[in-house]
């Protein structure tokens, strides 16, 4: 018996200060980390402190579960996900953890009781914020949902010191301040020295023979870098499974410079040091658009080289054989980013295990899988060949032995047809040669998938046509979803409850439980209680915007709000074309009634994407203007959020009424943003582009703003050669508003300022905004007309939510589990680790 067992009575239990969910044990459990992890009592804790204190409370919990479920994976020759990407845009985790640990109340019970308040302590939070947009969120839906539906899975990326830039506007411009996410520490993470590995670069290549008298190659690389894993805990919702996501730090690796230590140059050593960090020192601000610098390569190439390293010790430590290592993993390649470790696996297989080439070929391409995130040609990633050479002499001689064996299997099902060769080629020879990564993952994978059933489509006949021709079942759709956890019951608690006091709680993991919404729609308390909520919401984001940009929104008017990345696909300019339309009929007509507007943008322009950026500064010279006109005062507004990231997207979504999806069809290969919106009760104003389709399936046509070109429209308008002057003519009112902007009305007079934007539309419009304009301001004013028509509207609103099951990224992976990857759940049990493991007993080999 130990003492405290002998001190207490046989009946009392105690809960353990690091598990107890109890409101007692969790004051405990704060005032503890208080004093221990910071260092502070209550009289000089800061509310970071706090945050801290409690962020570790929830991560002691956390850390049982994981613990749990490494030790249910462990040695059980589990088959398991391994998702590798460049960008995970996780958000902050705290309130996640709390909604998915089922903590919320009880923690924010004893948050109160402890005199603070638990919104400020969840604001405190630094997201990390190590993605771009889409791409690295869709990576953190990914996440959450596997450890939710129980799928033994690891996350693996890069941990950039500095992701996304914080946005700030001065002047009405975007401008870029560093992310320092990683200041005040990060309580999430988990360093695991002891599997760090090492990742070669440069150098050359040679012959060799082994004492068998067998013929090798061997890679005399000219550095090495460290790679350090830092583990972070994905817990699932209600469940016990807790999955890793596993970030790579690049730091120098002693053991390659130790010849420098011998020399005694001490500073060189250390000077190499600060050169290795540079590695995974910041996220490349760029989405769809590449810019071919080397340091990515070095990024991309650095975080897979770990990763497979990391899978392979995994493997080998089960004592099973490499032969077997598709069986135990399979590796999903977020867009081609990841695409070098087809090439990467080859060699660890070929030259480092001595596996032969085509059991090493098999293996590898029954491990990879693929997606396809963008059909847009500037986003399709290629690396010259002498940049790659130099980097990964290896990898280059080993893609062009991969091709050439694919080339001569192409040539016998194909004689003579040196069109299909060159465009399935792994190497683009048209001019300067490239290193094709789409053809390479698409060679290297077992799958390839787009992200919403028109995508998909394209994918096969376009992109990637003649793999298509070559496998035609090689390529499927895996339509994208997000996660209901974060983007309904975390940021629209209000919605949660009203949902779940009608229809139980069941919907929150098993999304397609909202159709029972569907028989409230005449139910004229709901309706109202529906009203209520989104006008609450819609209060508190008025307040932000106050806050954040000092211009005074009306709740009452419509929220019509467009936030993602600025790109001109996306025709944010569109928007402000029909903002500035509304303005001008109101100058000719003041006392005309309209349906009062608040328009809202949020979203990052890449730092080298100039048009983007006056696309930002369009937006808030047009705001500067139409707030501050008496004549339209009360019935328009314009606001430029600053910083759109996943924090500050939490609370637009839920405020919503109507949601802009107006990219120009055929270009956003599904859009994630369009599921929140629509699941938060707002309508779409939208294209027949990526998801919105399915999503105007889903929600019916009646319920939903469509207009614009479709796919086929934009490929025959360009067909016959696309005037867009010519529309510039026949609207009078388009052929007014560009004139505006040509002659300064919204600059100050400045004529030079919106130039480079009017002259690209007017002379070029490759996105096709002058040939979409009539219809979209003709459909806007249908918008206008429903929204009139509260009871209808909110008809409208319940049905978009009731309809949204689909898009709960729960099914997409569900559909990846199944069709895709054949992986089942495992549940986990939690266990007592500190009971049972009490006076470390040490197991010795
Ligand atoms: C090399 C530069 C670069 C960086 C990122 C090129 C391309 C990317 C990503 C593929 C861009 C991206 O985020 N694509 C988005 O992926 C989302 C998730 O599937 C989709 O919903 C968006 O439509 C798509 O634009």
């Amino acid at each position: 018996m130990t003492a405290q067992n002998t001190a207490l009575p046989n009946t009392m239990q105690v809960e353990d200060d690091r598990t107890g969910l109890s409101i007692g044990t969790l004051r405990r459990a704060m005032a503890d980390n208080l004093f221990y992890i910071q260092g502070k009592y209550p009289d000089i804790a800061t509310q970071n402190d706090y945050y801290m204190a409690l962020a570790y409370t929830v991560r002691d919990r956390l850390l049982q579960r994981w613990l749990a479920t490494r030790e249910a994976y462990d040695g059980a020759g589990v088959r398991m996900v391994c998702y590798l990407s460049a960008e995970f845009l996780l958000g902050p985790h705290l309130g996640n953890n709390l909604v998915n640990l089922n903590i919320y109340q009880p923690v924010e019970k004893a948050i109160t009781e402890s005199g603070l308040n638990l919104d400020q302590l969840i604001a405190q939070e630094e997201e990390p914020g190590l993605g771009n947009g889409g791409l690295g969120r869709l990576a953190a839906c990914y996440m959450e949902s596997l450890a939710s539906l129980e799928i033994p899975a690891i996350g693996y990326g890069i941990r950039y010191e500095f992701g996304i830039f914080d946005q700030e506007i001065c002047d009405g411009w975007q401008v870029e301040i560093t992310d320092k996410w990683l200041q005040y520490g990060n309580p999430w993470e988990i360093l695991q020295a002891d599997s760090a590995v090492e990742v070669k670069f440069g150098g050359y290549t040679e012959f060799y023979t082994t004492e068998q008298g067998e013929q090798r190659v061997r890679w005399v690389p000219n550095y090495a870098l460290k790679g350090v894993p830092y583990d972070t805990p994905i817990l699932g919702y209600r469940v016990n499974t807790a999955n890793t996501l596993r970030l790579w730090k690049a730091e120098a690796s002693e053991s390659f410079n130790f010849q420098r230590f011998n020399q005694g140059d001490y500073y060189g050593a250390v000077n190499a040091k600060t050169t290795a960090e540079n590695l995974t020192k910041v996220l490349y601000p760029n989405d769809e658009q590449i810019q071919g610098k080397e340091l990515r390569l070095q990024q991309q190439y650095f975080f897979v080289s770990c990763s497979l390293q990391d899978m392979i010790r995994i493997h080998l430590a089960e004592g099973n054989r490499l032969e077997t290592f598709h069986e135990k993993f399979t590796a999903q390649l977020n867009d081609t980013h990841p695409a070098v470790g087809v090439a990467e696996l080859m060699r660890l297989l070929v030259d480092e295990h001595a596996m032969p080439w085509d059991t090493a070929w098999q293996v590898t391409q029954k491990t990879f899988a693929y997606t396809n995130h963008t059909l847009l040609p500037e986003a399709l990633e290629k690396w010259p060949i002498g940049l790659f050479g130099r980097l990964l002499p290896r990898h280059l001689e080993i893609i062009y032995e991969i091709n050439q064996r694919f080339l001569d299997q192409v040539q016998q099902q194909f004689p003579d047809d040196d069109g299909k060769l060159a465009a399935l080629s792994l190497i683009d020879e048209s001019g300067e040669r490239y290193v094709r990564m789409a053809n390479l993952a698409s060679v290297g994978s077992y799958s390839i998938n787009g992200v919403a059933a028109l995508h998909s489509e394209l994918v096969k006949s376009t992109v990637l046509k003649d793999f298509h021709q070559l496998w035609p079942q090689k390529i499927t759709n895996v339509t994208n979803g997000v996660t209901p956890r974060r983007w309904l019951v975390l940021s629209n608690p209000q919605l949660a409850e009203l949902i779940t006091s009608k229809i139980g709680n069941g919907w929150v993991q098993d999304l397609d439980q909202l159709k029972q919404l569907e028989a409230l729609v005449n139910d004229s308390g709901f309706c109202s209680a529906w009203q209520q909520v989104k006008l609450a919401n819609k209060q508190r984001l008025a307040q932000r915007i106050l806050d954040f940009t000092g211009i005074e929104v009306d709740p009452t008017s419509m929220f019509d709000i467009q936030v993602k990345r600025i790109h001109e696909y996306k025709r944010q300019h569109l928007n402000v074309l029909h903002i500035i339309t509304l303005y001008n009929r109101l100058k000719a007509n003041p006392t005309q009634t309209m349906v009062p507007r608040t328009f809202v943008f949020g979203g990052k322009a890449a730092p080298g994407y100039f048009m983007a950026k006056l696309m930002i500064k369009l937006i808030t010279s047009v705001g500067e203007v139409v707030n501050h006109d008496p004549d339209v005062a009360g019935r328009l507004k314009v606001v430029f959020l600053p910083d759109y990231n996943v924090t500050n997207s939490q609370p637009v979504y839920p405020a919503a009424d109507l949601s802009e999806q107006i990219s120009t069809a055929g270009k956003e290969a599904s859009g994630t943003g369009n599921m929140k919106f629509s699941m938060n009760g707002a309508l779409t104003i939208g294209t027949l582009d990526g998801a919105n389709v399915e999503i105007r399936d889903a929600v019916g046509d009646e319920n939903f703003f469509l207009f614009g070109l479709t796919v086929e429209d934009v490929m025959a308008l360009k067909d016959q050669g696309y005037q867009p002057k010519k529309y510039y003519h026949r609207h009078s009112s388009l052929q007014n508003i560009i004139d505006q902007l040509s002659s300064g009305v919204f600059s100050q007079g400045d004529q030079n300022l919106f130039r480079p934007l009017v002259d690209n539309l007017l002379y070029q419009d490759p996105y096709l905004l002058l040939a979409d304009y009539q219809a979209y301001v003709e459909c806007q004013d249908r918008v206008s007309q429903a929204y009139a028509d509260a009871t209808h509207w909110t008809r409208m609103s319940i049905l978009n939510s009731a309809r949204m099951g689909k898009f709960s990224s729960d099914r997409s992976i569900r559909d990846y589990a199944k069709n895709i990857w054949q992986v089942k759940p495992v549940p986990v049990k939690l266990k007592e680790y500190i009971q049972a493991n009490a006076g470390l007993q040490v197991n010795t080999p």
